[in-house]
């Protein structure tokens, strides 16, 4: 089997969903680090992608509680429950603190409110588009743009059209979660299904809205789980062709509903990282999120298919801090340069469509 996995990596045919599995199962570590470093290496020469950005969780209250997620809170919750809801002021100030040309990028997302739709979203775009009209904004997940278009009572479509028309650009790759159905109810209640959740990405893309796509394992999920993940983003990917990077993001175990578990090993994220590449031939960038995997195990990640460290951040990333890692993560600029020149690869500014900039 590794021999005929082989010959098809050095001839750039895709692989099948029966070969992949047969990679989780069996394929040696060092074997995937070969022949995924081999497919980064055709794609992307020595280039390690990064960008300016920062990060905004606009509130934490929900209206689902996911048995993986450290970071919501109940929508009655109180500040003294840990609850917040920043407002526009909030964000102004946060955004305060950068000259107009530090960023190219703020993501946003955060909990779903029950009472957020459309327009408060408009609001927020605008807002952010009058602040600052060259930055990229990429905001809410799948999951949060179908509660919106619920409570305004429009079409995905047409919520979807008028988020751009404000200053929605891409979308992030958040609540994808795992797809299984089973999975998907045992760990994420009833948030959108798998299919509402690619229905959303096939629309916006439709539409020239770009996003990127997660996965998040290394807790119920088996190996066939993952398969069937890429599978169905590789398949969303031949027709519509928007998903920019895939962004594999290990469970956390801190303060949440499945804290007894443990995590998986560095060598597990490894292994993932080097089958997502060789699996996933349609979407042309692998993400380390430096954030969730730690700046050390996501440089080391570089040489299993991964090309691109997200960015610098900033700290009001809560959602993985508050499942067990670092408190206020921000990088600079200078570090993630001199970090990868470091190891040899040459460091490339991205703006948030991978549009090189230096
Ligand atoms: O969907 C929540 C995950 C995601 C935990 O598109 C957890 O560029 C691990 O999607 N352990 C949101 N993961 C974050 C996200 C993201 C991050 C960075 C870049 C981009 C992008 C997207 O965080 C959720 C969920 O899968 N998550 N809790 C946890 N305990
Ligand atoms: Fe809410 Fe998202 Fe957390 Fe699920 S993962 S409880 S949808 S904030």
């Amino acid at each position: 089997m590794l021999e005929t996995i082989e010959e098809k990596i050095a001839g750039e045919l895709r692989i099948t969903t029966d070969e992949a599995l047969w990679l989780y199962e069996n394929a040696p570590t060092q074997w995937l680090q070969k022949q995924a470093d081999f497919i980064r290496q055709k794609l992307h020469s020595n280039k390690t992608f990064y960008n300016r950005n920062i990060h905004f969780e606009p509130t934490n209250k929900c209206i689902y509680s996911c048995k993986f997620c450290s970071f919501y809170r109940k929508p009655n919750a109180t500040e003294e429950d840990g609850a917040w809801d920043y407002s526009l002021q909030d964000l102004e100030e946060k955004l305060a603190k950068y000259g107009q040309n530090d960023l190219t990028e703020i993501h946003i997302t955060g909990g779903v409110h029950p009472d957020r739709g459309i327009d408060w979203a408009v609001e927020l775009l605008t807002h952010i588009k009058k602040l600052r009209p060259s930055i990229h904004i990429k905001a809410f997940t799948a999951v949060e743009v179908t509660w919106m278009c619920k409570v305004s009572k429009v079409s995905l479509e047409e919520g979807l059209k008028t988020l751009q028309k404000a200053g929605l650009d891409s979308l992030p790759g958040g609540g994808a979660e795992i797809f299984d159905p089973e999975i998907r109810r045992k760990i994420a209640g009833g948030k959108a299904p798998a299919d509402r959740w690619l229905e959303v990405h096939g629309t916006a893309h439709r539409i020239g809205v770009q996003s990127n796509a997660t996965m998040l394992y290394g807790h119920i999920e088996k190996f066939r789980h993952r398969v069937d993940h890429m599978d169905k983003l590789r398949k969303l990917q031949d027709e519509s062709h928007g998903f920019n990077s895939f962004i594999p993001l290990r469970y956390r175990n801190e303060n949440n509903k499945m804290s007894g578990r443990d995590e998986v090993t560095q060598e597990e994220d490894f292994r993932n990282f080097a089958i997502a590449r060789i699996f996933l031939d349609n979407i042309k960038h692998l993400k380390a999120y430096w954030v969730m995997l730690g700046v050390e195990n996501a440089f080391a990640s570089l040489d299993y298919g991964v090309d691109d460290l997200d960015g610098t951040v900033d700290d009001t990333t809560k959602i993985y801090s508050m499942a067990g890692s670092m408190d206020s993560p921000a990088l600079t600029s200078q570090f993630l340069i001199d970090s990868i020149t470091e190891l040899g690869r040459l460091p490339i500014e991205r703006d948030s469509l991978y549009q090189e900039i230096k």
